[in-house]
């Protein structure tokens, strides 16, 4: 039990990457060179980093639209997210989901949406199709705080509960729903909290903390894989920037993000690897190294993709049939 050497690495490497990209995205965007709907994790990139890499590869991940850097880290393809977020055939669906719905069924991404709060009851769907089908795979969920105050928040952590389903939630609470502060919408000062009136095991972990966020989804994923049922975790993080690129962040009370941004948890991971004697400066500059020429393939991936042709239209979607 406890996070190994190996995963130190991995998670700091995925990690790393997923800031670098993110910073080429919100570069191409301010410059006018893509247009997309981007909603940045910058700040959320090691808990998204050891959410998915806690997990079994066959384990199924439902994801959400601010947690690109949990499905990476699952397996999903870089390249083929960027492609999709703009819209491009070489993306996850052909260019037809965007960013917020992408899915990546190869790398156990089987959800996605959104709609805020939409994905909980079907994480506890797939879970039930785990018990049902015996396939001893673990439902791995990520959510936002502000969907926590969604009704189908509390549809899900009563099924989950009441069946004993192999589900962990995750909820990424970086403390603001698009404008406002979580401590403006809840009565409770944790989402955890309220996982007593589910008779739920929940725990409140700091997600910048690499350590104690392994050790809480080792657990709860151990607990789940082995009939234990479900937990809540709830993994405190912050959002860099806006909600998205044109929010101009004026209901943050002055100096909170400088004071984040200051102390990048990222950075502070990697002073902590040295420190302790994991790897070196060397090491983890061959990971800054590469990151860098991961993001810059991503990018030439999706940006030499095409855009699909107008005959792709009625493809692959529910609705009007091809030939309507
Ligand atoms: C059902 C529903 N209600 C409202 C919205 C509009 N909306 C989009 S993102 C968002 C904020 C959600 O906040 P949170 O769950 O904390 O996730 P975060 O964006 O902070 O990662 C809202 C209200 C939506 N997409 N779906
Ligand atoms: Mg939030």
């Amino acid at each position: 039990m406890g996070i190994t050497r190996e995963k130190l690495l991995e998670v700091y490497a995925i990690s790393v990457f997923a800031k670098q990209l993110d910073e080429k995205v919100q570069q191409l965007l301010m410059s006018g060179a893509i247009n997309t709907t981007w909603f940045s994790w910058r700040g959320s990139e090691l808990l998204g980093a050891v959410v998915g890499k806690s997990m079994r590869p066959g384990d199924y991940m439902v994801a959400y639209y601010r947690d690109g850097m949990s499905q990476m880290a699952k397996g999903s393809s870089p390249g083929k997210l960027f492609a999709e977020a703009l819209g491009k055939v070489g993306g996850n669906q052909k260019g037809k989901s965007g960013w917020v719905h992408s899915i990546d069924l190869e790398a156990g991404v089987v959800m996605n949406s959104g709609v805020v709060g939409g994905q909980l009851p079907i994480a506890a769907g797939w879970a039930l199709s785990s018990v049902l089908r015996g396939d001893n795979k673990v439902t791995v969920c990520n959510f936002g705080d502000g969907a926590a105050n969604e009704g189908a928040f509390h549809e899900a952590m009563t099924l989950a509960s009441l069946w004993s389903l192999p589900v962990v939630f995750v909820c990424h609470n970086n403390q603001y729903s698009e404008h406002t502060a979580f401590s403006k919408m809840s009565p409770v000062e944790h989402v955890a909290d309220r996982a007593a009136a589910y008779n739920l095991p929940s725990v409140t972990v700091d997600g910048d903390d690499v350590v104690a966020t392994w050790d809480a989804m080792e657990s709860a994923i151990e607990r789940a894989r082995t009939g234990g049922g479900a937990t809540l975790v709830e993994a405190m993080t912050y959002r860099f920037r806006g909600h998205t690129r044109y929010d101009p962040m004026a209901y943050i009370p002055s100096g909170e993000v400088d004071a984040r941004l200051n102390d990048d948890p990222v950075i502070r991971f990697r002073n902590w690897l040295i420190a302790d004697g994991h790897a070196t400066d060397q090491e983890l500059g061959v990971f800054d190294h590469q990151a860098a020429g991961e993001v810059e393939e991503a990018w030439e991936f999706a940006k030499s993709s095409p855009y699909p042709d107008a005959d792709e239209l009625h493809a692959d979607v529910f609705g009007p049939s091809a030939t309507v």
